[in-house]
């Protein structure tokens, strides 16, 4: 089952929370900065032997200090680069994740909104991806969150849910 939430990812007791990390995996800004420090220094020290990760694919780790088991760190196509193959990338995020929960017995999952924040990937194009392939995994989940932070996205989100639900 899909629900798509408000609030901050950091703060849910789920199996797994997905990161939108960047190559290196060592922190940043945005929701990357905000499970570091609230994980601890344990998984900045568990990142460093992990070479980073490359775009669209993704790489477990524990959870440390969160409530989740383990994060997900997964890195989004940087938008306004202008890749081609910017939606596969993106496709590849959200599949890779939910193949890596999978391998790790996870059945509660929750992912912000990648790649729609520093990265500027655009709500419809992002929400879209999101969903859909959301829908492909959803009866392999007990729950998938789709966690997010601003109006914007969530207004888009809940609608193309719905739309997407009229028409099965
Ligand atoms: N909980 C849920 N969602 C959040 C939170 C939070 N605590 N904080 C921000 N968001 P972004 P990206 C939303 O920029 O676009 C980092 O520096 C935010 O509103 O975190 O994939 C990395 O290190 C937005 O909707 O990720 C990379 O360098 C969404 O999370 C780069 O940013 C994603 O925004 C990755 O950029």
């Amino acid at each position: 089952m899909i629900e798509i939430i408000k609030e901050d990812i950091t703060n849910l007791e789920v199996d797994a929370i997905v990161n939108a990390a960047n190559k290196s995996l060592l922190g940043g800004g945005g929701v990357d900065g905000a499970i570091h420090r609230k994980a601890g220094k344990e998984l900045y020290k568990y990142c460093l032997k992990l070479n980073g990760c490359l775009t669209g694919e993704a790489k477990i780790t524990p959870g440390f200090n969160l409530k989740a088991k383990y994060i997900i760190h997964t890195v989004a196509p940087i938008w306004y680069k202008g890749e081609e193959n910017r939606c596969e990338l993106l496709k590849n995020c959200y599949v890779n994740s939910f193949e890596l929960a999978l391998e790790n017995n996870i059945k509660t999952i929750a992912f912000p909104c990648l790649g729609m924040g520093v990265y500027k990937v655009p709500t419809d194009v992002g929400g879209s991806i999101a969903i859909d392939t959301s829908l492909e995994y959803q009866d392999r989940f007990e729950k998938i969150y789709l966690v997010c932070f601003n109006d914007l996205d969530y207004d888009f989100y809940k609608k193309y849910l719905m739309e997407k639900q009229e028409m099965k």
